[in-house]
Protein backbone atom coordinates (compact mmCIF):
# COMPACT_ATOMS: atom_id res chain seq x y z
CA UNK A 1 0.00 0.00 0.00
CA UNK A 2 1.58 3.11 -0.77
CA UNK A 3 1.13 5.52 2.30
CA UNK A 4 -1.16 8.69 1.06
CA UNK A 5 -1.61 12.01 3.05
CA UNK A 6 -5.79 12.74 3.05
CA UNK A 7 -5.81 15.70 5.54
CA UNK A 8 -7.12 17.71 2.64
CA UNK A 9 -7.35 16.92 -0.66
CA UNK A 10 -8.24 19.45 -3.10
CA UNK A 11 -10.45 18.10 -6.24
CA UNK A 12 -9.97 20.95 -9.31
CA UNK A 13 -12.86 22.04 -10.99
CA UNK A 14 -11.35 24.22 -13.96
CA UNK A 15 -15.11 25.15 -15.17
CA UNK A 16 -15.80 28.54 -13.94
CA UNK A 17 -11.70 29.47 -14.62
CA UNK A 18 -9.50 31.13 -16.54
CA UNK A 19 -6.48 29.42 -17.15
CA UNK A 20 -4.60 31.86 -15.40
CA UNK A 21 -7.09 31.77 -12.55
CA UNK A 22 -7.46 28.18 -12.12
CA UNK A 23 -3.71 27.94 -12.12
CA UNK A 24 -3.09 30.69 -9.21
CA UNK A 25 -6.07 29.03 -6.81
CA UNK A 26 -4.50 26.11 -7.46
CA UNK A 27 -1.17 27.93 -6.22
CA UNK A 28 -2.50 29.60 -3.69
CA UNK A 29 -4.22 26.23 -2.47
CA UNK A 30 -0.72 24.59 -1.98
CA UNK A 31 0.17 27.35 0.05
CA UNK A 32 -2.58 26.78 2.71
CA UNK A 33 -1.88 23.54 3.16
CA UNK A 34 -3.39 21.15 1.13
CA UNK A 35 -1.98 17.64 1.66
CA UNK A 36 -3.17 16.08 -2.20
CA UNK A 37 -4.24 17.44 -5.39
CA UNK A 38 -6.36 15.77 -7.47
CA UNK A 39 -6.47 17.32 -11.36
CA UNK A 40 -10.22 16.61 -12.34
CA UNK A 41 -11.14 17.56 -16.02
CA UNK A 42 -13.48 16.40 -18.46
CA UNK A 43 -11.53 17.46 -21.91
CA UNK A 44 -10.15 15.63 -24.09
CA UNK A 45 -7.06 13.94 -23.70
CA UNK A 46 -4.95 16.46 -25.19
CA UNK A 47 -6.03 19.80 -23.45
CA UNK A 48 -5.91 17.12 -19.79
CA UNK A 49 -2.67 16.89 -20.60
CA UNK A 50 -1.39 20.11 -21.29
CA UNK A 51 -3.10 21.27 -17.77
CA UNK A 52 -1.76 18.26 -16.03
CA UNK A 53 1.79 19.48 -17.21
CA UNK A 54 0.99 22.94 -16.07
CA UNK A 55 -0.61 21.79 -12.81
CA UNK A 56 2.11 19.33 -11.77
CA UNK A 57 5.15 22.03 -12.16
CA UNK A 58 2.90 23.99 -9.33
CA UNK A 59 2.30 20.79 -7.17
CA UNK A 60 5.88 19.69 -7.44
CA UNK A 61 7.38 23.17 -6.36
CA UNK A 62 5.15 22.32 -3.05
CA UNK A 63 6.09 18.42 -2.88
CA UNK A 64 2.48 18.36 -2.99
CA UNK A 65 1.31 14.51 -4.90
CA UNK A 66 -0.53 14.97 -7.73
CA UNK A 67 -3.33 12.71 -8.55
CA UNK A 68 -5.07 12.30 -11.87
CA UNK A 69 -8.73 12.06 -12.05
CA UNK A 70 -9.87 8.74 -14.78
CA UNK A 71 -7.25 9.11 -16.97
CA UNK A 72 -4.30 6.54 -16.39
CA UNK A 73 -2.95 7.46 -19.90
CA UNK A 74 -2.50 11.12 -18.81
CA UNK A 75 -1.35 10.12 -15.38
CA UNK A 76 1.51 8.17 -16.80
CA UNK A 77 1.88 10.78 -19.37
CA UNK A 78 2.35 13.61 -17.26
CA UNK A 79 4.10 11.88 -14.26
CA UNK A 80 1.90 12.02 -11.68
CA UNK A 81 1.67 10.55 -8.39
CA UNK A 82 -1.09 8.81 -9.07
CA UNK A 83 -4.93 8.37 -10.33
CA UNK A 84 -8.65 8.20 -8.98
CA UNK A 85 -10.84 5.84 -10.62
CA UNK A 86 -14.75 5.67 -10.27
CA UNK A 87 -17.04 3.09 -10.66
CA UNK A 88 -17.30 3.83 -14.40
CA UNK A 89 -13.55 4.09 -15.36
CA UNK A 90 -11.50 0.95 -16.13
CA UNK A 91 -11.70 -1.07 -13.02
CA UNK A 92 -9.13 -0.58 -9.92
CA UNK A 93 -7.36 -3.62 -10.60
CA UNK A 94 -6.05 -2.45 -14.63
CA UNK A 95 -5.35 1.24 -13.15
CA UNK A 96 -2.95 -0.99 -10.37
CA UNK A 97 -1.42 -2.65 -13.73
CA UNK A 98 -0.48 -0.04 -15.80
CA UNK A 99 0.47 2.32 -13.20
CA UNK A 100 2.62 0.16 -11.37
CA UNK A 101 2.46 -0.84 -7.71
CA UNK A 102 4.56 2.46 -6.54
CA UNK A 103 1.73 4.64 -7.71
CA UNK A 104 -1.33 5.57 -6.37
CA UNK A 105 -4.49 4.59 -7.13
CA UNK A 106 -7.70 5.98 -5.81
CA UNK A 107 -11.13 4.89 -5.84
CA UNK A 108 -15.20 5.99 -5.33
CA UNK A 109 -16.78 4.02 -3.08
CA UNK A 110 -20.01 4.32 -2.02
CA UNK A 111 -21.09 0.65 -1.01
CA UNK A 112 -19.01 -1.63 1.44
CA UNK A 113 -19.05 -3.94 -1.19
CA UNK A 114 -17.45 -1.00 -3.88
CA UNK A 115 -14.98 -0.48 -1.61
CA UNK A 116 -13.84 -4.06 -0.87
CA UNK A 117 -13.69 -4.52 -4.33
CA UNK A 118 -11.53 -1.83 -4.94
CA UNK A 119 -8.97 -2.37 -1.69
CA UNK A 120 -8.79 -6.11 -3.25
CA UNK A 121 -7.69 -4.87 -6.20
CA UNK A 122 -4.72 -2.92 -4.69
CA UNK A 123 -6.81 0.97 -4.16
CA UNK A 124 -4.45 2.62 -2.12
CA UNK A 125 -7.37 5.26 -0.43
CA UNK A 126 -11.15 5.52 -1.13
CA UNK A 127 -13.27 8.23 -1.53
CA UNK A 128 -16.52 8.36 -0.19
CA UNK A 129 -19.16 10.36 -0.61
CA UNK A 130 -21.52 12.97 -1.72
CA UNK A 131 -21.70 13.64 2.24
CA UNK A 132 -23.92 16.59 1.03
CA UNK A 133 -25.50 17.52 -1.84
CA UNK A 134 -22.96 19.05 -4.16
CA UNK A 135 -23.09 21.82 -6.55
CA UNK A 136 -20.04 20.16 -8.75
CA UNK A 137 -20.78 18.44 -11.74
CA UNK A 138 -20.76 15.16 -10.89
CA UNK A 139 -23.06 11.86 -10.91
CA UNK A 140 -23.16 10.64 -7.65
CA UNK A 141 -25.54 9.58 -4.55
CA UNK A 142 -25.53 10.90 -1.20
CA UNK A 143 -23.55 8.62 1.19
CA UNK A 144 -24.43 8.65 5.10
CA UNK A 145 -21.92 8.49 7.80
CA UNK A 146 -23.15 5.18 9.29
CA UNK A 147 -22.13 4.02 5.42
CA UNK A 148 -18.81 6.05 5.87
CA UNK A 149 -17.97 4.18 8.87
CA UNK A 150 -18.76 0.85 7.51
CA UNK A 151 -16.89 0.83 4.66
CA UNK A 152 -14.05 2.30 7.08
CA UNK A 153 -14.52 -0.91 9.17
CA UNK A 154 -14.26 -2.98 6.14
CA UNK A 155 -11.44 -1.93 3.97
CA UNK A 156 -8.48 -1.59 5.50
CA UNK A 157 -7.22 1.53 3.83
CA UNK A 158 -7.59 5.26 4.17
CA UNK A 159 -10.66 7.40 2.95
CA UNK A 160 -11.66 10.68 2.48
CA UNK A 161 -14.89 11.51 2.83
CA UNK A 162 -16.56 14.53 -0.41
CA UNK A 163 -19.64 15.70 -1.40
CA UNK A 164 -20.82 19.97 -0.79
CA UNK A 165 -17.95 19.64 2.46
CA UNK A 166 -17.27 23.55 3.70
CA UNK A 167 -15.84 25.11 6.51
CA UNK A 168 -19.19 25.64 8.28
CA UNK A 169 -20.84 22.03 8.14
CA UNK A 170 -17.76 19.87 8.82
CA UNK A 171 -19.37 18.61 12.19
CA UNK A 172 -21.34 15.63 10.83
CA UNK A 173 -17.67 14.36 10.22
CA UNK A 174 -16.83 14.64 13.76
CA UNK A 175 -15.15 11.07 15.39
CA UNK A 176 -16.40 9.61 11.70
CA UNK A 177 -13.59 7.17 11.04
CA UNK A 178 -12.16 9.06 7.34
CA UNK A 179 -8.84 9.78 7.56
CA UNK A 180 -9.42 13.86 5.95
CA UNK A 181 -11.71 15.87 3.69
CA UNK A 182 -11.66 16.08 -0.02
CA UNK A 183 -13.24 19.56 -1.41
CA UNK A 184 -13.80 21.28 -4.98
CA UNK A 185 -16.09 24.13 -4.32
CA UNK A 186 -14.88 25.12 -1.17
CA UNK A 187 -11.19 26.30 -2.36
CA UNK A 188 -11.54 26.30 -6.04
CA UNK A 189 -14.73 29.02 -5.80
CA UNK A 190 -13.00 30.66 -3.17
CA UNK A 191 -11.65 34.54 -4.07
CA UNK A 192 -9.28 33.80 -0.71
CA UNK A 193 -8.12 29.71 -1.54
CA UNK A 194 -5.45 30.34 0.64
CA UNK A 195 -7.22 31.06 3.65
CA UNK A 196 -9.80 28.83 2.93
CA UNK A 197 -7.36 26.29 3.01
CA UNK A 198 -5.41 27.00 5.73
CA UNK A 199 -8.75 27.03 7.52
CA UNK A 200 -10.15 23.53 6.02
CA UNK A 201 -6.62 22.48 6.96
CA UNK A 202 -6.97 22.98 10.28
CA UNK A 203 -10.71 21.79 10.83
CA UNK A 204 -9.80 18.19 9.17
CA UNK A 205 -7.19 17.99 11.62
CA UNK A 206 -9.47 18.68 14.47
CA UNK A 207 -12.51 16.21 13.71
N1 LIG B 1 -17.43 12.99 -5.92
C1 LIG B 1 -18.42 12.92 -5.05
S1 LIG B 1 -19.02 14.45 -4.66
C2 LIG B 1 -17.91 15.21 -5.68
C3 LIG B 1 -17.11 14.26 -6.30
C4 LIG B 1 -16.06 14.53 -7.29
C5 LIG B 1 -17.85 16.67 -5.91
C6 LIG B 1 -17.58 17.43 -4.66
O1 LIG B 1 -17.55 18.80 -4.95
P1 LIG B 1 -17.86 19.89 -3.84
O2 LIG B 1 -17.86 21.19 -4.59
O3 LIG B 1 -16.78 19.83 -2.82
O4 LIG B 1 -19.22 19.56 -3.28
MG1 LIG C 1 -14.19 9.25 -12.73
Amino acid sequence: MNPVDLTLYLVTDSSYHTNESFLWTIEEACKGGVSLVQLREKSGGRDYLWTAFQVKEITDRYHIPLIIDDRVDVALACGAAGVHVGQSDIPVAFARKLMGPDKIVGATAKTVPQALEAYEQGADYLGVGAIYPTTTKVKTILTKVETLNEIADAAPIPLVAIGGLNAGNLDILKGARMDGIAVVSAIMKSKTPREAAEELCRLSLEL
